[in-house]
């Protein structure tokens, strides 16, 4: 079997890899040209654990990169879904233009699969249009699948062979026939359902997890408000056997949880409620952060700005993507002063991306007494004995100093 790929980044590269693993002859297609051309250098774009390993073997089986769509039988379509800022709808432009794109190049009887989030109804609403528009038939000419992916970051090649996963296709043949496929690779059940259902499916999965976050958050509140020790009480109340509290941290952050739910808030807004204020109470959460830190720094007489360290700027622990970091959503809240004297480091971030970055660990503690832990990154695990002696607002809960203070 020979698939195009397209779009090949965090979800659509290890896709890619998979299959061409697993004997399909892959063609991965991306319009950035450095990507491309970083992947036919035998370099991978991004880190993930066993990523290299599974792009080596890949590059002895049967895959290519090129920035050109090709004619094929089946596509996967894995490209951004970003949403509107102002009225919280998705954006389905790049789904829209990489549909375009294929129907210039595909065979006729072609099966579109589409692995990108898209809220529900977002194939009934701007997919479809786009094939009539164009002349084709769906189910006849052009058959459309939604297979969202659920891989996390960080475990992601595990993930996407042990995971479960969902196919929703107009057509009951087409959905077993894209079963198969994935099958190739993954061990996990994989449901065969509508396209309508695979979309709303997928949005509610990461939506949960938000709100699961969002209670955790806002108990990290309450229980600040009390001064009491929201870890602890999390840890007791788990041990009910039908409680299962998430972790507070310095907010929600990545290119999937802090978005998908508000595709939600902007299609139901009459209905909506619990999501939008979990969304609220998680995009709130840095700024609550900021402001611990400010009663921190007010209580131990610290005026003296350009000695506190971020420590941390990716959206979570081990990974090296900032999209919607906290950290980056926090350092846009900061006052004048703060921004031009706070100092930040993340050992995984390589490239120059705010003012007052460090790239080495040990001149950043150096120039600093005050460190906030924003990320608890391996790193910061193996180099506690450094840091030990200062200040430390710790969000992440690693830290068991008599200096650190806790959310
Ligand atoms: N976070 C907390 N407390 C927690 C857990 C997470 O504050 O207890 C924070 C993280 O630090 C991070 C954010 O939430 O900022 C999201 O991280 P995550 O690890 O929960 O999830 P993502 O965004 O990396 O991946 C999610 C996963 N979805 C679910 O678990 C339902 C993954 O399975 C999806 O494939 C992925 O979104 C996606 O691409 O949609």
């Amino acid at each position: 079997m020979k698939i195009n790929v397209i779009g090949l980044g965090y979800i659509g590269l290890p896709t890619a890899l998979m299959f061409a693993t697993h004997g399909v002859e892959v063609v991965g297609t991306d319009y950035n040209k450095e990507l491309v051309e970083t992947l036919n250098e035998g370099k991978t774009t991004f880190e993930e654990k066993g990523l290299d390993e599974l792009f080596k073997k890949a590059l002895k089986s049967n895959i290519k990169f090129t920035t050109e769509y090709q004619q094929e039988d089946i596509y996967i379509i894995s490209v951004p879904t970003p949403y509107e800022k102002e009225n919280k709808k998705i954006d389905p432009k790049y789904v829209i233009s990489a549909v375009e794109t294929v129907l210039q190049v595909c065979k006729k009887g072609a099966i579109i699969v589409i692995e990108s989030t898209i809220s529900p109804g977002t194939i009934d609403k701007f997919i479809r249009p786009v094939i009539k528009e164009k002349g084709y038939e769906t189910g006849k000419d052009i058959h459309l699948v939604h297979a969202p992916e659920r891989i996390i970051p960080g475990n992601m090649i595990y993930e996407l062979e042990n995971n479960s996963r969902t196919i929703g296709a107009d057509e009951k043949e087409i959905g077993e026939k894209i079963k198969k496929l994935y099958a190739s690779f993954c061990k996990g059940d994989i449901v065969v359902t509508d396209i309508k259902t695979a979309e709303m499916t997928k949005v509610i999965e990461n939506t949960f997890r938000d709100i699961n976050i969002a209670f955790a958050n806002e108990l990290s509140r309450i229980c600040r408000k009390e001064n009491m020790d929201v870890y602890e009480v999390i840890k007791i109340a788990n041990k009910h056997p039908r409680v299962n509290i998430l972790q507070p941290g310095p907010g929600v952050g990545g290119h999937c949880i802090s978005v998908d739910p508000w595709f939600l808030v902007g299609d139901y807004p009459d209905i909506v409620n619990v999501i939008k204020a979990a969304r609220e109470v998680n995009d709130g959460q840095p700024e609550f952060v900021l402001e611990r830190l400010r009663a921190i720094l007010k209580e131990n007489n610290i005026s003296d700005l350009s000695k506190v360290g971020i420590y941390g700027l990716t959206y979570k622990d081990n990974v090296d993507d900032i999209r919607e970091s906290p950290t980056l959503q926090m350092l846009e809240k900061l006052s004048k002063d703060e921004k031009e004297k706070f100092k930040v480091y993340d050992p995984y971030i390589k490239k120059e991306i705010t003012k007052n970055q460090y790239f080495n660990f040990d001149e950043f503690i150096k120039d600093i007494n005050v460190i906030i832990i924003m990320n608890a990154h391996d790193h910061i695990k193996e180099n506690i004995e450094k840091i030990n002696n200062m200040l430390i607002l710790d969000t992440k809960n690693i830290i068991e100093s008599k200096n650190a203070y806790k959310l």
